[in-house]
């Protein structure tokens, strides 16, 4: 004790006298995020090393934590040898700051800037993402989490940011697969990794406490897979979904499905015993289950699990009300591999199949491929939308909405949890909902990125 005070008192005493004089001034300016080439382990130790693209050397990125209500204020710096812009995915954001290369801003060429800066309204688990040849970029390893924190957030031990992807390697170097953007890829799943991680290792272990309570925040940035997850030695609940709070946390019983961009927020308290090691596990390839991230429990951090966490607080705007006189919209999502589309219209014209395949292109949104200069609808500010999705293709999925979230419109009428990606499975009609309350030019497309590249990305306009 004396010795501490000693310390103390020193430390102080340093502070008080030199402190000043030597303590350099702060330089002046932006915080930045640099998108570079680096190199990252990422495969196990027997291998290579990886060339990645990352922001700030990291993959993934830096994680960002905001105070919610607060801004996020960072140049990006662009060192990689092509243009590229950063898209906060889910943020209910200003239509300026979105980062859709060609849309809401001009992709920042090789030696540029750019300065991002917009509020933050909702809570929640969000993420960063190059959007600027996306299937390429974000799988070189150009994202990162993003998270808004809740002026009241809930009591845990923990807080843990799970970053979900898979990497297509060579196995004889280490590197990436090319193309990023194979036909075969394109026309079927979208690219899948040989190699699947968390937080950029292929085999995460965090250490963690018997009872101890975690707060996982899980984000799945992979281009095109689709998680299937299961706990071990770990039981919760789920208590938001796409960065939005549920209402009452759901006890997790059943398998977790987290789609391409999906992310999902756990409190989870440890149930394996000292000396266990818990786990997330996935569904492999090989219809095995596999751990995504470990957990080895060493030490206790009480004696007895603890009570149902409470709900999140919800976010602002969380209703969509008049989903009885909204106006409706169809959307029919067609082609690919195996899929019934004979043509559709691309660059002002109809075309056959064959001839869009020829210059790489797959898929259509209600018979149009890809961006075009009309928008899909154009939407009153203010007014509720209900949108039916029709999956008319062999394969899933995930349909992300820029700039506002949606809620799933069940047969009955009943709306499912906010979100702002929805997976859609093969032969399957959706509906959802939601209120075009922020104005400005909004993507809508599918996430998994290959896709997005080959005909499913549309826009619409909110004025
Ligand atoms: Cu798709």
């Amino acid at each position: 004790m004396t010795n501490r005070m000693t310390r103390r008192a020193f430390c102080g005493s340093m502070a008080g006298t030199v402190g000043l004089a030597t303590l350099p001034v702060r330089a002046a300016g932006p915080q930045t995020l640099t998108a570079r080439v680096a190199t990252a382990q990422i495969a196990p130790p027997q291998y290579a090393a990886t060339e990645v693209w990352t922001y700030d050397g990291a993959v993934p990125g830096p994680v960002l934590r905001v105070p919610q209500g607060g801004r996020v204020s960072r140049r990006l710096v662009n060192e990689l040898p092509v243009p590229t812009s950063i898209h906060w995915h889910g943020i209910r954001i200003d239509n300026a700051m979105d980062g859709v290369a060609g849309l809401t801003q001009e992709a920042v060429p090789p030696g540029g800037t750019f300065d991002y800066d917009f509020a933050v309204p909702d809570a929640g688990t969000y993420w960063y993402h190059a959007h600027s040849n996306s299937f390429e970029q974000v799988a070189r390893g150009l994202s990162g989490a993003l998270i808004v924190e809740e002026a009241d957030a809930p009591e845990v031990d923990r807080d843990e940011v799970l970053v979900l992807d898979d990497w297509l390697l060579n196995p004889e170097d280490a590197q990436f697969m090319t193309p990023f953007g194979h036909p075969m890829s394109l026309s079927h799943g979208g690219r899948t990794g040989n190699l699947l991680g968390t937080n950029g290792t292929y085999d995460l272990a965090s250490g963690v406490k018997a009872n101890e309570r975690l707060r996982l925040r899980l984000i799945n940035a992979s281009n095109a897979r689709i998680f299937v997850l299961r706990l071990a030695g770990l039981e919760g609940w789920t208590v938001a979904l796409d960065g939005m709070p549920l209402p009452e946390p759901q006890p997790v019983e059943a398998e977790l499905i987290l789609a391409p961009a999906q992310r999902i927020d756990l409190i989870v308290d440890v149930t394996a015993e000292e000396g266990e090691t818990a786990a997330l596990l996935r569904f492999d390839d090989d219809d095995q289950w596999q751990p995504q991230a470990r957990f080895p429990v060493a030490g206790q951090a009480s004696a007895t699990r603890r009570d149902t966490p409470a709900a999140l607080p919800p976010n602002p705007r969380m209703e969509v009300p008049g989903i009885d006189s909204a106006r409706r919209l169809d959307m029919v999502m067609e082609g690919g591999a195996m899929g019934r589309m004979s043509g559709a219209m691309m660059n002002g014209r109809n075309m056959g199949f064959r001839e869009m395949a020829g210059q790489g292109q797959f898929w259509a949104l209600s018979g149009q491929v890809g961006m075009t200069d009309t928008p899909f609808a154009s939407l009153d500010r203010g007014e509720t939308v209900r949108l039916r999705l029709t999956n008319d293709t062999a394969f899933p999925h995930a349909m992300h909405l820029h700039g506002m979230h949606f809620r799933q419109v069940a047969g009955d009428g009943t709306l499912g949890p906010m979100r702002d990606t929805i997976l859609s499975y093969p032969d399957e009609l959706l509906e959802i909902a939601f209120v075009a309350d922020n104005p400005g030019k909004w993507l809508f497309h599918c996430h998994m990125l290959g896709h997005a590249a080959s005909g499913m990305t549309t826009w619409i306009n909110v004025s």
